[in-house]
């Protein structure tokens, strides 16, 4: 089946959805931005978890509990820091969204949320990295999947959506 996607606008620590996305850094014991929040709202046996798993290398991604969140799972990825476009930096975004959808399939989440990664504190500009977000999961969707039904983009802010939303081609955000 083809998952559908779609576009939000808030906190992703509130969505009700089985698996969230989160923006980490490669030790994955927290920080500032998404993560901060999420291991905020998940509560201290997040990072616990998160201690046993020796941290992620840049582009990967790894699995754990959701704990006190809405969601069931997290999945951890670490996007790239942006130094000017020529260190990989395209690459490795698209592997964290390709590594964090197949994360999702294997734990058989059939709703995953996905924040805008590497788009805060990493630097990432936020039209270039909306275009391999929505490319690369476009083109992961497009291969079908066997358990994921959605995926929702969540931008923090309206520009951001408003971003997304050209991409996506969307008249009505959800
Ligand atoms: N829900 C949804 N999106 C959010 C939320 C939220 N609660 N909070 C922020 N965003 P960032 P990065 C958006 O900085 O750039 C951490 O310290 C935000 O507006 O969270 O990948 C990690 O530990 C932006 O669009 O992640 C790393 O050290 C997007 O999430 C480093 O930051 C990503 O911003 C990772 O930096």
């Amino acid at each position: 089946m083809k998952p559908k996607l779609s576009l939000h606008t808030g906190d992703i620590t509130k969505l009700q959805v089985d698996a969230i996305v989160n923006a980490a850094n490669s030790s994955l014991l927290g920080g500032g931005g998404v993560d901060g929040a999420i291991h905020r709202a998940a509560g201290p046996e997040l990072v616990q978890e998160c201690r046993l798993l020796h941290g992620c290398q840049t582009g990967q991604a790894k699995v754990t509990k959701g704990y006190r969140l809405p969601a069931q799972f997290v999945i951890h990825t670490v996007g790239p820091v942006w130094r000017g476009g020529a260190n990989q930096e395209t690459a490795l975004l698209a592997s964290c969204y390709r590594e964090s959808l197949a994360r999702a399939e294997e734990i058989g989440a059939k709703t995953v949320a996905l924040p805008a990664i590497s788009c805060g504190i990493y630097g990432f500009p936020i039209e270039k990295a909306a275009q391999i977000a929505v490319s690369t999961v476009e083109e992961v969707c497009a291969a079908g999947a066997n358990h994921i039904e959605e995926v929702i983009f969540v931008c923090f802010s309206e520009a951001d959506t408003a971003v997304y939303q050209q991409i996506l081609q969307l008249t009505d955000a959800s």
